[in-house]
C-alpha cells in the first residue's frame, strides 16, 4: 500500500470517528461522507458564471464594506480590508445547480478574523450579507465561524474578476454557492434571521449540499 493510500486511509476512518478528516476536500466539512455531494457533477478547468447579470464593476479603490445593524458601525475601505491577516485557502465548491468545482484556491480575511475586528451586539444570531447588485442572502451565526468561511479577493493567485463578485465576495464553501454574496457590500448583524434574495423565493434557507437542501 502507498503512502498515498495510507493517508486516504486515515482521513476516511478520521471522517468516520470524528466526523471531521484533516486535509482539504472531504476533510474540511464536518457533514461531509464523500466529496462530491449528492445530485452534483464536477466541472473541470472552468468556474461557472451564475448571477442576476448586472456584474456592477467595482474598482478596489472604491471598496467600502459596511458593517450595519445589531452592531457597531463600521467601514472597511480597500487599505483596511488588506491590512487585515490574509489567509489563502484550498476549498471546493458546489452550487445548487449542480455543478461543483475542486481545490478552488481563494485568498482574503477568514471571518474568524475579521469577527476580531468588529463588535457585534449581544443577542446576534444571523447576518445578513448584501451586494452591489442588489442581492442578498442570510446565514446563521454558527455556520460562519467555521474555519474556511472568508471575505476572498483572490481566486487561484489572481484578483477576483468581475464576474466572479470582485473586488470581494463571501466564501462559504460547505453551504450552496449562493450563500457567498458576490461583490460584497454590506454585512448586516441581526438578532433574528430574514431571508435573502433566493430565500424568498423558495431556496431553502440553510442551504447544506450534502443533506441536499435545495429548495424549501
Ligand atoms: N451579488 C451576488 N452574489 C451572488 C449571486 C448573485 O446573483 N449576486 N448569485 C449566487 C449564486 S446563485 C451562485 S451559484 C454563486 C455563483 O458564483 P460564481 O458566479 O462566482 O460561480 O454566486 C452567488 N452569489
Ligand atoms: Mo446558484
Amino acid at each position: 500500500m502507498s503512502e498515498h493510500d495510507e493517508k486516504i486511509i486515515k482521513a476516511k476512518q478520521n471522517i468516520a470517528e470524528k466526523g471531521i478528516a484533516e486535509g482539504k476536500g472531504t476533510g474540511m466539512f464536518p457533514v461531509a461522507k464523500d466529496r462530491l455531494p449528492p445530485g452534483q457533477r464536477l466541472v473541470q478547468g472552468q468556474w461557472p458564471v451564475l448571477d442576476l447579470g448586472l456584474r456592477p464593476d467595482i474598482k478596489p479603490e472604491d471598496l467600502s464594506l459596511e458593517v450595519s445593524g445589531a452592531a457597531e458601525a463600521k467601514s472597511f475601505n480597500w487599505d483596511a480590508f488588506m491590512k487585515l491577516p490574509q489567509t489563502k485557502q484550498t476549498t471546493d465548491l458546489h452550487c445548487v445547480t449542480t455543478w461543483s468545482i475542486y481545490d478552488a484556491v481563494v485568498e482574503g480575511v477568514l471571518w474568524v478574523d475579521f469577527m476580531r475586528h468588529v463588535q457585534p451586539n449581544p443577542g446576534v444570531s444571523h447576518v445578513m450579507f448584501h451586494a452591489h447588485d442588489g442581492y442578498s442572502t442570510n446565514l446563521p451565526i454558527n455556520e460562519l465561524n467555521m474555519p474556511h468561511v472568508m471575505i476572498v479577493h483572490s481566486y487561484n493567485g489572481k484578483p477576483l474578476t468581475r464576474e466572479h463578485g470582485g473586488p470581494v465576495r463571501m466564501w462559504v464553501p460547505h453551504l450552496y454557492a449562493w450563500k457567498g454574496a458576490k461583490w460584497l457590500k454590506g454585512i448586516e448583524f441581526m438578532t433574528e434571521d430574514r431571508k435573502g434574495f433566493w430565500e424568498v423565493r423558495g431556496y431553502h434557507n440553510h442551504g447544506n449540499p450534502w443533506k441536499e437542501e435545495r429548495y424549501s
